[in-house]
């Protein structure tokens, strides 16, 4: 008998005809987002789990869900997931690393040029009629080439993101992260490292790719917008709560700052009301992984970690391979 699964999310249908040769699947592909109570009842006959960052996995749900063995993220956060109740259950994670690093160091790097060139700003004066005439400081921005590149978070698309910057646009690189850099990658990336008051203090453009937890909760918050320069600019790729998005939007109205672009909001897919007021963000729904190569590598990694477990005990990118020892 196929082991049963529930993919909680609309997928691609390629996805769902590939997991379908391996398992007795329950899909969504009305792509209705489930209630906590929902999401529960839909779990409890299944094997495994195909989730996405939206669908958060706790020890309530793995309580009501005993024969769950595996939840495979297409995601490589997985802020969604309670690890530690997971593996207390012998529950098995995973997500996917790799696949969406250039993508999303792409996309880190168009936010920060439609931010500091204030691109969406402009358009929407453009849509609005309001362009009449040509005047010398319209729409005035800063430089991206030559500018201070920060960047808190340097795993992977951190380091996509210094490349980017050093390599394509002249810029200098500093970073600060839990741990530094060994020498080689701080060379390769162009990147210096800096404590966490010095990128504050210098960045012109401070980019943010640090996973969220517990610890990093408001990271940026009124008191370290305070430190940063009144002409800089602030990209937020890597979660909501990262940032006190109401201390953000009060920056934001009184120019504390110069502007900021978000892909990620604290309570997505709602978005804090005073960034939606004011002019200089760049907002955008949460897209930084959307290439459709990379969607698709990101769903077939994920199909492939429930096959690969429940057809050799094993996982491409686990999160937990401690359960895989258990048994
Ligand atoms: C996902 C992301 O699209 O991979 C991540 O961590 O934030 C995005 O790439 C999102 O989490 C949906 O699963």
């Amino acid at each position: 008998m196929k082991p049963k699964i529930l993919v909680a999310r609309a997928v691609f249908p390629e996805t769902l005809d590939y997991l379908s040769q391996h398992f007795e699947v329950e899909s969504n592909q009305a792509d209705t987002v489930w209630s906590k109570a929902e999401l529960t009842a839909r779990l409890r006959d299944k094997d495994g789990a195909f989730t996405t960052g939206s669908d958060r996995i706790d020890a309530e749900v793995l309580a009501a869900c005993p024969k769950l063995k595996i939840c495979a993220n297409m995601a490589v956060g997985y802020n969604n997931f309670d690890l530690e109740a997971m593996t207390a259950r012998g529950v098995l994670g995973t997500n996917t690393p790799d696949v969406l690093t250039e993508t999303t160091a792409d996309f880190g790097f168009a936010l920060l040029m439609a931010t500091a060139r204030r691109m969406a700003e402009s358009e929407h004066y453009l849509r609005a009629g309001q362009w009449t005439k040509w005047s010398y400081d319209m729409f005035a921005g800063s430089d991206i080439h030559g500018a201070t590149l920060g960047i808190l978070g340097m795993g992977r698309i951190g380091q996509g993101i210094a490349r980017r910057g050093a390599l394509g646009f002249g810029m200098n690189v500093i970073y600060h992260n839990r741990s530094r850099l060994d020498a080689a990658t701080e060379a390769e990336c162009k990147a210096r490292y800096v404590s966490k008051e010095e990128l504050l203090k210098t960045a012109d453009h401070l980019v943010l790719v640090l996973p969220y937890s517990a610890a990093s909760h408001h990271t940026i918050g009124a008191a370290e917008l305070a430190q940063m320069k009144p002409t800089a600019t602030l990209v937020n790729i890597a979660r909501g709560g990262i940032v006190d998005d109401a201390a953000l939007a009060l920056a934001l109205r009184d120019k504390r700052i110069a502007a900021a672009g978000l892909d990620v909001f604290e309570g997505e897919p709602k978005v804090h009301p005073g960034l939606l007021t004011v002019p200089n963000v760049v907002l955008t729904p949460h897209i930084a992984s959307s290439s459709v190569p990379t969607r698709k590598a990101m769903a077939k990694l994920a199909a492939d970690n429930l096959i690969e477990f429940f057809s050799k005990r094993r996982a491409l990118t686990p999160l937990n391979s401690q359960v895989l020892a258990q048994t």
